[in-house]
């Protein structure tokens, strides 16, 4: 069973137009993303596969953890380590039985009764947020801010990953919450140079606590 990553990269081609979701996999990976995570919410089914099939080799070359946001049939199809599923989405109680034990499963949360669940659900891990504002997504539930995710990791024994707006100048904050890892859509998809941004990240998450 690969590692839940620290660093989770999650690929999107409807926020910019440069990259594709290969592209964006591959420059994550060599700036130090440790967990990429495919997530394309429209398109054919047979499209996605053919993707996720890239990004697996990849992943698998490189020894980097690879995820399929809500879609468990792709994960299957295209052998990936597992799945990212929604309050809303494939319930994780039977995305587990179809993935079996040794899949990666992680679940999202905004506020504590949703981490809950997640953990009696048997996620493996939690992505928790929006912790800052984001463009991002639509529909996201309140910004749960830093005391809300200290809370949740201080409480709910799974590794939390700290998502929603975060970027370079706030990550310093986000990892004084003791959060387990972070991830990312803009900071890395929307800059010039995804791999030196993925660095820059890479490089802030690993720095020596100041206190
Ligand atoms: N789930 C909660 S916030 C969010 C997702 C997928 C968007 C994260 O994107 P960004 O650009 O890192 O804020
Ligand atoms: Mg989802």
């Amino acid at each position: 069973m690969k590692k839940i990553g620290k660093f989770h990269v999650l690929t999107d081609i409807d926020l910019q137009n440069c990259f594709s979701h290969i592209e964006l996999a591959e420059l994550a990976i060599s700036g130090g993303a440790d967990t990429i995570q495919f997530r394309q919410k429209t398109g054919e089914t047979i499209q996605m596969i053919r993707i996720a099939d890239q990004i697996q080799a990849l992943c698998e070359r490189a020894g980097v953890t690879f995820i399929i946001n809500d879609r468990v049939d792709v994960a299957i199809a295209s052998h990936a380590d597992g799945v990212h599923l929604g309050q809303n989405d494939f319930p994780i109680s039977l995305a587990r039985k179809l993935l079996g034990e040794g899949a990666i499963i992680g679940g999202s949360a905004g506020n504590i009764e949703e981490a809950r669940k997640c953990l009696l659900d048997g996620a493996d891990y939690i992505g928790f947020g929006p912790i800052y504002p984001t463009a991002s997504k639509e529909n996201t539930g309140p910004v749960a801010g830093l005391d809300l995710l200290k809370q949740v990791v201080e409480e709910v024994p799974l590794p939390i990953i700290a998502i929603g707006g975060i970027n370079k100048d706030n990550i310093p904050l986000v990892r004084e919450t003791g959060v387990y890892g972070i991830a990312v859509i803009s900071a890395v998809c929307c800059e010039k140079d995804p791999a030196e941004a993925a660095k820059c990240l890479r490089h802030l998450l690993e720095a020596k606590q100041h206190d």
